[in-house]
């Protein structure tokens, strides 16, 4: 799917469903303040491949503080907080599906960390809001001989993993708010994972489904060569990116 580079500065996403596209495909950036300076194509896969495994994270980008909007796809459709649902199953004992108001009834959790992709760039001090995963979880109860969560975007294509442990940190969110405001459409909303300790590809946009499973499956980028377990300055990415 190389070479079916689609950018668009605005950081708009068209309503359809659209086919996979490159990790190197930067749709947009959406500034933070001005932080928003377009980078061309060329030189933003450059700054990738630099920084991509091992460089010293943070202070390298100077344009660093804006998010740079990634999907796998070239469009995803928009859903409304009233309307999305998220499906918990697997191995749980109440199987369920979760509106905005039953994920409201739940314990609420509020987090501020820095956001950091794998590629090098790096937010700093986001705040989230919504529900710690723990906290779903003991919502449905899981079963004996679970030992990891399978995470689903609406996207069609992006899926992720933690181990059951992982999942049960108390700084992993179902997230509903980000920077004090509902989670936007660009960013993943209406609700997106956000899992602190790890790199950015963990946090799932548009989460649409959780299963809880027997074991770990790897999840879009891992399965590209990406580490399973991406603690932040403990793992890594590759070198050459995927496309
Ligand atoms: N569904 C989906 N979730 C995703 C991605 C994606 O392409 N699709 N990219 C991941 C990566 S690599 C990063 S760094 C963050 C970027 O989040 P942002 O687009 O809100 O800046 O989302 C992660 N979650
Ligand atoms: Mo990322």
């Amino acid at each position: 799917m190389a070479g079916r580079a689609v950018r668009c500065s605005n950081g708009r996403v068209d309503e359809e469903r659209g086919a996979p596209v490159g990790r190197r495909v930067v749709l947009g950036m959406l500034g933070l303040g001005a932080a928003g300076i377009a980078v061309g194509a060329s030189a933003q896969e450059g700054v990738n491949k630099a920084l991509a495994p091992v460089a010293p994270l943070g202070d390298v980008l100077p344009a660093a503080g804006g998010f740079r909007y990634y999907s796998v796809v070239s469009s995803v459709r928009k859903r409304t907080l009233a309307e999305h649902r998220i499906t918990v199953h697997g191995l749980v004992d109440k199987p369920r599906a979760f509106g905005a108001a039953d994920l409201a009834a739940l314990p609420q959790t509020r987090i501020t960390r820095d956001f950091q992709c794998v590629t090098g760039w790096r937010v700093p001090d986001v705040m989230w809001a919504g529900v710690a995963l723990p906290d779903l979880l003991a919502a449905v109860g899981v079963k004996p001989g679970a030992k990891a969560v399978r995470f689903r975007s609406f996207d069609g294509e992006y899926t992720e993993s933690l181990t059951l442990e992982q999942a049960r940190r108390r700084d992993v969110l179902v997230a509903t708010e980000m920077l004090g405001k509902p989670v936007t459409h660009d960013h993943g909303g209406p609700v997106r994972l956000f899992v602190a300790p790890m790199y950015g590809y963990k946090s799932l946009k548009w989460l649409g489904g959780v299963e809880v499973t027997d074991r770990v499956v790897p999840g879009y980028w891992e399965r590209q060569g990406y580490d399973v377990d991406a603690w932040v300055g403990r793992s890594n990415g590759r070198s050459d990116e995927p496309t």
